[in-house]
């Protein structure tokens, strides 16, 4: 078939929207009609060409929500109807990562998904004969898509898929690190480095499981409204204090509970980690940093007790937990509207990777 997409033809190019062939799906995959798609940092990280494993030509996007078309022999979860969020950290069920129960980093599909191909190594769209590679194993940029089965989860059909696509990202990262990762619990303190779309769901996170202080830290002060909106309770400006960790050991009277970075930068990891409780403080590194980069800090502050954890999608099983999330947000318990600052349709596709760079949108999402 034909479908319609933003192609990234090279790095550092903006996407341009194209008429592209799209082959049926095969064994154990489906095709997506998808209706609505956020536009994340980790788009613009790879079509910047700071991703090391970036590949070209290929249809971006990560964060999307459609309705099945189509599905390949063997398909048994799926039928044509159902409505979907395509996850990058599939859920098999079956490898051994899955059945460890220790991690949501299914490794069933890896080795593919990177190169920008389906499980069988092609690749279903091409464009004038050649082929076009896969973004993430989801390629949400794009009218219809190709999707493993076991990297879409099923949600119900009332929830509005302008508004749940921003689970298959950025909302199920943030409250997932939250509660998968870090387990928060009631009372705690939390410091959250960087308020941006990852961060702010790190917030309402830490408020849904009823932490006490939370403190917010970004170089930006337009953040901080939107935060304060979403459960923080203290500001911090690092421009605006001597030293950060200081301030945040002041307010919490000795270290935070627990403190997530959400930027990408090692130097606020390091504040991240050492702005936490002696004993016991544990920071939850979400942010990507660029390629080759290192952490470092006192080996000392890990022997008195900190703890330093990374986490991959919130630590999310996506088809058993992004379903869950829909619900939360169906009934009220999570706020994504206010969230989703800008809506454009894929023409526009360019425009939201402007207003992201400048620092205007929180989430701008293309509308099918
Ligand atoms: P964003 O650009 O929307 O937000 C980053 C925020 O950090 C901005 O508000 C910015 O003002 C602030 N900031 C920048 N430098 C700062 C500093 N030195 N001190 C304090 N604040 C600072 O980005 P986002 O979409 O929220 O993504 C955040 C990071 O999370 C990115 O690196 C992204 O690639 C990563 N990410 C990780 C996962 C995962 O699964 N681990 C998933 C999605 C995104
Ligand atoms: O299993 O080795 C692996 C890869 C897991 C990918 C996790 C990606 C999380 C960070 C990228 C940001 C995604 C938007
Ligand atoms: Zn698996």
């Amino acid at each position: 078939m034909k479908t319609q997409a933003a192609v990234a033809w090279k790095s550092g190019a903006p996407l341009s929207i194209e008429t592209v062939d799209l082959e049926g799906p095969r064994a154990g995959e489906v095709l997506v009609e998808i209706k609505a798609t956020g536009i994340c940092h980790t788009d613009w990280y790879t079509l910047s060409g700071a991703d090391p494993e970036g590949i070209f030509p290929a249809i971006l996007g990560h964060e999307g929500a459609g309705i099945v078309v189509d599905v390949g022999p063997g398909v048994a979860t799926l039928k044509k109807g159902d409505h979907v969020i395509p996850l990058y950290t599939p859920e098999c069920r079956q490898c051994k990562f899955c059945l460890s129960r220790k991690t949501n980093l299914c490794q069933q599909i890896r080795a593919t998904q990177g190169r920008g191909l389906m499980p069988d190594a092609t690749s279903r769209f091409s464009i004038r004969g050649k082929p076009v590679f896969h973004y993430m194993g989801t390629s949400t940029f794009a009218r219809h898509t190709v999707v493993p089965e076991i990297a879409l989860a099923k949600i119900r059909e009332d929830a509005p898929f302008d508004k749940v696509c921003y689970i298959g990202c950025g909302v199920t990262t943030g409250i997932g690190a939250v509660i998968f990762t870090a387990k928060v619990e009631a009372g705690a303190n939390v410091a959250v480095f960087g308020l941006g779309g990852i961060g702010l769901n790190v917030i309402q996170g830490a408020k849904m499981v009823g932490a006490d202080k939370i403190i917010g830290i970004d170089i930006n002060p337009a953040r901080q409204e939107m935060a304060r909106k979403f459960g923080m309770t203290h500001f911090i400006n690092p421009k605006e204090v001597d030293n950060v960790v200081d301030a945040v050991v002041q307010l919490t009277g000795g270290g935070a509970d627990y403190s997530f970075e959400c930027i990408g930068n090692t130097q606020v990891m390091r504040q991240a980690l050492e702005c936490t409780h002696k004993g016991w403080g544990q920071s939850i590194i979400i942010g990507v940093a660029e390629a080759g980069a290192e952490i470092s800090t006192r080996p000392f502050q890990l022997v008195t007790g900190r703890q330093w954890k990374g986490s991959a999608f919130g630590g999310a099983r996506g088809r058993t937990d992004v379903p869950r999330i829909v619900d939360w947000y169906m009934d009220g318990k999570i706020n994504i509207n206010d969230l989703i600052t800008h809506t454009l349709p894929l023409e526009k596709i360019n425009d939201g990777f402007e207003l992201m760079k400048r620092g205007e949108s929180i989430r701008a999402v293309v509308v099918y």
